[in-house]
């Protein structure tokens, strides 16, 4: 097979990307190592950004998003007995985030590329990618016992944190920087009518907790849990027992609680690799950056690599300027930092830590009586929270 661009992984990076080049006539492929059931079966994300919305309108696939999405201008923290709001449209200069859950957005790119025939081949196993710093690289990928190979411009690795892409950079080119946190966090999706209208972010001293939603009639839980367990040891039953006892008496006693329909655990990284580009591979999203969900910055952070990628790409393709791609990795950093940086503040200050000394305990607190005392500290933090400018 013959494309331009051939992109490796078909989650919400991956998807997005082809339908944007698709959109400007630039052929690509989509190779996607799981089943489309698979991938749309993992619920992670539910809150993004605008610029992403904006994104996925001009993906012509915000439709659904625009009807089902919810427009959030603030969440609350629960912290030392009580509840404050953090005002995001005040603080933000009137901005807000759009709740939309990832497993949906991802179903309407995919309809999108069947919509408009792109190419997206699932079940791809042992991808393979070669000649990466020549003009001409390549993907190999099996189906069964036909191995194909792809010839191509350019590589885009967008194929998560468990991909091949990036482990095909050299080790002596290779930078990663990385920090485990030393538990995960178990989260419940059900049918049930959310607690709260907006989220709830749960500091307590028997773990973090925080209260999502999909809908109004389709709730997200979380609670920290330690990294030994497993899900099997959570019964619904516990869960919404021990979610109960991290939140404010007047939100638990509201709570309305039901059988869960999806429950897993998910442990808490921070990671970067450097840089996003080896040759003619391009790395986007969870593949080059993880960040804690604490922040609700993981995807968002992907939707700006996507931006930078597929105007360099326009840029290339349609004016012969390749400014665009040799800046990419340098540009794409930079956001990507700061969306650490806030993803690990945000981590730090509401989660409880095994080790923390007592002094560690007095900066938490003192963190959250900063914030919520301080209108410069609240613009910060809303600032982030809906996403810096691309
Ligand atoms: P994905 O979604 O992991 O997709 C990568 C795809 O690549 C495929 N793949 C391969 N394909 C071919 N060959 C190979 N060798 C391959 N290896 C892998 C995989 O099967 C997969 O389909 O990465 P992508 O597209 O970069 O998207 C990133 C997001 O999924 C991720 O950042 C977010 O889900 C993070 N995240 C959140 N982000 C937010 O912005 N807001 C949130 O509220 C938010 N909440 C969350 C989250 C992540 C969570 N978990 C479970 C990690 C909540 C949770 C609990
Ligand atoms: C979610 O709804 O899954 C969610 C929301 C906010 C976060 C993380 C996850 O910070």
């Amino acid at each position: 097979m013959k494309t331009s661009v051939c992109i490796i992984g078909g989650g919400p990076s991956g998807l997005l990307l082809s339908q944007l080049l698709h959109l400007k006539g630039i052929d690509n492929v989509v190779l996607e190592r799981q089943s489309r059931e698979y991938v749309l079966g993992r619920i992670r994300a539910g809150v993004l950004e605008h610029g992403f919305a904006k994104l996925m309108r001009e993906a012509q696939c915000g439709e659904r998003m625009d009807r089902e999405g919810e427009i959030h201008e603030g969440f609350f923290i629960s912290h030392d007995g009580r509840m404050d709001r953090v005002d995001l449209h005040k603080y933000s200069g009137g901005s807000s985030v759009v709740v939309y859950g990832q497993t949906e957005l991802t179903r309407d790119l995919y309809d999108a590329r069947d919509r408009m025939k792109g190419t997206v081949i699932h079940n791809a196993e042992d991808v393979a990618l070669h000649d990466l710093t020549s003009a001409r690289p390549s993907v190999t990928f099996r189906q069964g016992d036909e191995v194909t190979r792809i010839d191509c411009d350019f590589i885009i690795g967008a194929d998560g944190f468990h991909g091949v892409s990036r482990k095909s950079i050299p080790r002596t080119v290779l930078r990663e920087y990385e920090k485990v946190y030393p538990f995960g966090w178990l989260g419940v999706l059900s049918r049930t009518k959310p607690v709260s209208p907006e989220l709830i972010y749960a500091k307590h001293e028997r773990g973090f907790a925080l209260c999502s939603l999909r809908s109004q009639v389709l709730s997200r839980y979380y609670i920290q849990v330690p990294l030994a367990d497993k899900v099997e040891d959570w019964s619904d039953e516990a869960f919404w027992a021990e979610l109960q006892r991290r939140l404010p008496a007047e939100v638990s006693a509201r709570m309305i609680t039901g059988p869960s329909i999806e429950k897993s655990i998910a442990p808490l990284r921070s990671f970067v690799a450097e840089p996003m580009r080896y040759g003619n591979l391009f790395l986007a999203g969870d593949a080059a950056h993880i960040v804690p969900p604490t922040g609700a910055r993981g995807l968002n952070s992907a939707a700006s690599d996507i931006y930078y990628l597929y105007h360099a790409m326009l840029a290339h393709y349609q004016r012969g300027d390749s400014s665009g791609l040799e800046g990419y990795s340098a540009k794409a950093l930079a956001r990507v930092w700061k969306a650490q940086r806030f993803s690990w503040w945000m981590t730090t200050m509401l989660h409880t830590f095994p080790d923390s000394i007592e002094y560690d305990k007095k900066l938490q607190e003192t963190d959250l009586a900063y914030l919520f005392s301080s209108e410069a500290a609240q613009r910060s933090l809303a600032e982030n929270y809906v996403g810096l400018p691309f």
